[in-house]
Formats: structure tokens, C-alpha cells, sequence
């Protein structure tokens, strides 16, 4: 608890902190979205730019679907879940809980240092998070037990999970997917950052994951296709109900460098190398949006 009240002098909740159970505090909402995701990346490359390197790419691909969460008022502040899955995003989770209130400005400037709370990968020490994973696509299973213990705890809890494509690849997402079903857990909502993008390139260069909304129906859920970089629309998705219950996924579909026309279309967005010179044509970028 002592480590949350330094990071953020206003309120030490975060979305995991089950001791904050009286009641369930308001969500944050806030105005323009989109100024917001702009806002986002803009921090991510400041974070990231001291370093030189680092995962941007997923920052500048995940800025609205943050944007989404964090200020679209989906998500109650020390009360819902959420679970992080691929723990390289670390980045725009930071920049986005900063943006809302629910971590000091200031502590972005540790990002990725030796000592810090922000590590660059998060970990199970990372501020504001229930659940994340290095070796990826574990969180879909443990959100399912938050999902699961909610139901049994009679208690109102929405739980969150943030995935990325690449994880689609992966075996356990399909039994967690199978078993969500089969408990009709349907206060769980994941959210696929689907980028196109992992380590060896392209993600369908790899291994074919479409038609992957058709594949998530056929395991039980209620999925959704969206634009990625539309953030009303997906918090539009995430409040979405249906009569069926069902888990529900949202599938964003985003670009890794966020359609930003100062990075060169050939880099490796997986893993974005920041020289001055670019970091300066991207922030240019960026501020020239808000402006
Ligand atoms: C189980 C597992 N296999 C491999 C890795 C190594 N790894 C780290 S990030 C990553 C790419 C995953 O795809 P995705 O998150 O979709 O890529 P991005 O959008 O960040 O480019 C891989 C394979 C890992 N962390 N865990």
C-alpha cells in the first residue's frame, strides 16, 4: 500500500487493490479520447527515448485501447480487475494511469531505470495491475480465476484483460477460452491488441490466425471486431451487452507504429530503436495533433 501512496499522491487504489472493497469508486472518465491516446504516446516516447529503444511500437499501436480503459470510465478504480498479459506493454500502461490521475507524472521519469517500480517489463510488482506475465499468454487463465472468484464472491467486479495477438498463437489461450465459456463468465472482457506484429515480423507471416473473431464464436464468446485506434468505439464494444452470457472479446484492430507518418514503415515496431533525430520528428509529430 506504501509503495502505491508514493507513486500516486492523490489516491493509493489501483484497479487491484482488493482493500478498497467498500463500496466501488466511480470510474475515471474523461473527455477526448483520442487527445488522450495522443497524450499516451507522447509519453511513451519520452519514456522510452531516454533509452534510446525499448517497446514503443506496442505503445504507439495500444495508445486508444488504453485511452478505452483508463479514461473511458470502464474500468473502477479499486475494484475491477486488470490483468496486463504481454508484460512488454508496460509502457503505455504507465503513460495511461499517469494521464488519469492514478499515478504521479513525475514516477514516469524512473521508467525502466535500475531500482524503479516501473520496470520496462512489468512484473507481479507493478503498480496498478492484478496480473501480468513474461512468458505470455498466462494472464487469459489467471483473469478467468478473478472472473470465476467474483462470481463465487457474489460480488460485482468486472475483469479486464489485455492481450495481444501473438498470444493467439498460443495453446493456453484456447483452454482458457474454453473454459471462460463453459462458465458463462460473462463479467469478463479481453481486449486483443491485434497489430499484426511479433519477435519474427508479421504475426499472420507466422501462423494464420483469421478469421479469429470466428474462432473466439466458436469457442463460446461474444466477439467484436473494431477499429483500434477508434477508442469510443471500443469503449462502445466493452459496455456493449447481450442477452446471451457470455465472456466477451473485443479484437482492435491497430497498426504497431500507430499510423505515424515520422516512422520509417521498415522499422521494427516490435522493438523500435528511438534515435534523437526520430524521437524529436515523433514528438513534433504527436504535439502537432494537440495543438
Ligand atoms: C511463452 C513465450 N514465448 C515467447 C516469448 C518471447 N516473446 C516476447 S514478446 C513476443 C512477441 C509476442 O507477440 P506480440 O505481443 O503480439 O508482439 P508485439 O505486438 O509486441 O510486436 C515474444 C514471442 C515470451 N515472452 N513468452
Amino acid at each position: 500500500m506504501q509503495k502505491r501512496a508514493r507513486l500516486n499522491g492523490k489516491s493509493p487504489g489501483g484497479c487491484g487493490d482488493g482493500r478498497l472493497r467498500a463500496g466501488a469508486p466511480a470510474p475515471v472518465r474523461v473527455g477526448d479520447l483520442a487527445r488522450l491516446a495522443t497524450r499516451i504516446r507522447l509519453h511513451a516516447v519520452h519514456m522510452v527515448g531516454i533509452q534510446g529503444f525499448g517497446y514503443l511500437g506496442q505503445a504507439l499501436s495500444a495508445a486508444e485501447i488504453f485511452a478505452a480503459l483508463y479514461g473511458g470510465g470502464l474500468m473502477r478504480p479499486g475494484w475491477d480487475r486488470f490483468c496486463l498479459s504481454p508484460a512488454h506493454y508496460a509502457v503505455v500502461h504507465y503513460a495511461a494511469a499517469a494521464e488519469v490521475g492514478l499515478l504521479h507524472p513525475e514516477a514516469l521519469k524512473s521508467y525502466g531505470r535500475d531500482g524503479t517500480e516501473l520496470e520496462a517489463i512489468s512484473t507481479e510488482r507493478t503498480p496498478l495491475l492484478d496480473l501480468t506475465c513474461g512468458s505470455l499468454a498466462q494472464v487469459i487463465s489467471g483473469a478467468i480465476g478473478f472472473a470465476l472468484a467474483s462470481r463465487y464472491a457474489k460480488d460485482d467486479r468486472r475483469v479486464f484483460a489485455l492481450l495481444s495477438d501473438g498470444e493467439m498463437e498460443e495453446g493456453q489461450t484456447w483452454e482458457a477460452a474454453m473454459f471462460a465459456a463453459h462458465h458463462a463468465l460473462d463479467r469478463l472482457a479481453v481486449v486483443i491488441d491485434a497489430n499484426n506484429s511479433q519477435v519474427d515480423g508479421q504475426v499472420n507471416s507466422v501462423t494464420t490466425l483469421e478469421p479469429l473473431a470466428d474462432k473466439w464464436r466458436a469457442f463460446g464468446w461474444r466477439a467484436l471486431e473494431v477499429d483500434g485506434h477508434d477508442a469510443d468505439a471500443l469503449v462502445a464494444s466493452m459496455q456493449s451487452t447481450a442477452s446471451e452470457r457470455k465472456p466477451l472479446v473485443v479484437i482492435g484492430r491497430t497498426q504497431i507504429l500507430g499510423g505515424l507518418k515520422s516512422v520509417p514503415a521498415t522499422a521494427d515496431g516490435h522493438f523500435l530503436k528511438l534515435d534523437p533525430a526520430l524521437k524529436a520528428a515523433v514528438i513534433a509529430e504527436l504535439e502537432a495533433r494537440l495543438a
